[in-house]
């Protein structure tokens, strides 16, 4: 049984939307909804999330259907979880263990691994109980009074060693983790040191990044019609033009609307290397209602780890599976609210790649230019520089001087502005290069 609660300012098919993508978790966790229960109110209850009465109402539902769980769609606090298990007489559980618990499933690497399970312990601390909260709370009084060894049942010791070792695990598991961010920072600086551009994927969950990587790269990553099939950054060379002008393309986790706090706490090393990108590439399904939504979710959590000061390509996907007037429609929106021109592509198909890889190119910042350029004998030095920086497609040489057309960096360009056939810079600009 899924339950969901309506907040002012939340339309109903916003609230359903929220629910069939908890579904889709579910299904995803194995798990099989029966049922679903939404209920309108200003704002949850303190102690039930629901209203008394309904909460009532849900207990009967979930004997009458068979449900051996209750899943809200919102992250519970340990008493809300507690005191609706006692009236519902089932499992309750909330949206965010069920995505803890994907990714737990999903995780490989040893880093993933640690990262998941430090969230999960994140999680389970506050919500351990035994008999120990039980016995202090009808100890009250007396245990207050410092009587330390009389006010501690059985129960509660065993509690306070299971914390203890808990926290023993969570310091461990971030001891660890930092190891790993070291060694990440490592690579990642040597990236910056030999001056290799770096793209990052980032988006929805399945909006198609995989499939998107695997397409530009003939990378080979776990592509699935399942939420989080990506837990592990993956990272794939792509050759940009036939200069050997290369970048560097990462993969990673993909995002999702009420994305668990403690999940982005612990993923926040490896969310943070997009913050470190040159460029985001924010990969969107164009066919999915929700669309517009799910961007909106990817941005808070861009600025949440501090990415959005990173310039963006949003990345319309799966235009074959989208009705074409939709996907106009919402490029327009984008371009008139964000100023940002998205690219229209389908990682099934191929369409608009060619146009993706166009978009790389320019909206990288080491970006170049096609030239074409006459250069007299007597400027030997220019050439050279062309030869050292840029990439030559066609070199001759006449009485005067030495004809090139070669694609080269900005700076020189201008270097040898006096001597190009046309300026590249007075090319009339393509619509996205206004905004770079
Ligand atoms: N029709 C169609 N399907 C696509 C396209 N791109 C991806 N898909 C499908 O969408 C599903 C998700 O694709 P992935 O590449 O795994 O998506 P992802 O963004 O990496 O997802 P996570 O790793 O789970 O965050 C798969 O079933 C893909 O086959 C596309 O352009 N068209
Ligand atoms: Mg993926």
């Amino acid at each position: 049984m899924i339950v969901g609660v309506q907040l002012p300012g939340v339309t109903g098919a916003e609230v359903e939307a929220s629910l069939d993508e908890l579904e889709a978790l579910l299904d995803t966790a194995g798990a099989e909804v029966l049922d679903r229960v939404v209920q309108r109110r200003e704002a949850p209850d303190s102690a039930t999330y629901l209203g008394r009465g309904k909460v009532g109402e849900l207990h009967d539902l979930v004997a009458e259907v068979g449900a051996d769980a209750v899943v809200f769609d919102d992250e519970l606090s340990p008493a809300q979880q507690r005191t609706l298990e006692e009236h519902v007489r089932q499992k309750v559980l909330d949206r965010t263990i069920v995505i803890l618990d994907i990714f737990a499933q999903h995780a490989t690497s040893r880093e993933g691994k640690a990262q998941v399970e430090l969230a999960q312990l994140g999680y389970l601390l506050p919500r351990l109980r035994g008999w120990g909260t039980a016995l202090s709370r009808q100890a009250g009084g007396q245990a207050a009074g410092g009587v330390g060894i009389g006010g501690r049942g059985p129960g509660e010791t065993q509690l306070e060693v299971d914390r203890r070792r808990i926290m023993r695990r969570i310091n461990k598991l971030k001891r660890d983790l930092k190891g790993y961010a070291q060694v990440r920072e490592t690579k990642s600086a040597e990236r910056e040191r030999s001056n290799v551009e770096v793209a990052a994927l980032v988006g929805y969950t399945n909006a198609g990044k995989s499939s998107l990587l695997n397409r530009l790269t003939g990378a080979d990553v776990l592509v699935e019609d399942r939420l989080f099939a990506t837990l592990d950054a993956t990272v794939r060379r792509l050759e940009l033009d036939e200069g050997g002008r290369d970048v560097v393309l990462t993969d990673t986790v993909g995002f999702v609307a009420k994305l668990p706090h403690g999940l982005v706490e612990a993923f926040k090393s490896t969310l943070e290397e997009s913050a470190d990108a040159d460029l985001l590439l924010h990969v969107v399904d164009a066919s999915h209602p929700e669309a517009e939504a799910q961007i909106v979710a990817v941005r808070e959590v861009l600025e949440e780890i501090g990415a959005d000061a990173v310039p963006e390509q949003i990345v319309l996907n799966k235009a074959d599976l989208a009705d074409r007037a939709d996907v106009d429609a919402l490029a327009r929106r984008l371009r008139t609210e964000l100023g940002s021109e998205p690219v229209v592509v389908s990682a099934v198909t191929g369409e608009g790649i060619e146009d993706l890889r166009e978009r790389l190119r320019y909206r990288l910042p080491g970006r170049r230019l096609r030239i074409s350029a006459h250069v007299p004998y007597s400027r030997g030095d220019l050439v050279a520089l062309v030869h050292r920086r840029g990439t030559v497609l066609k070199e001759a040489h006449d009485d005067v001087g030495t004809e090139l057309i070669a694609d080269v960096d900005e700076d020189a360009v201008l270097e040898l502005r006096e001597f190009l056939d046309e300026d590249p810079f007075e090319r009339p600009p393509e619509p996205w290069e206004s905004e770079a």
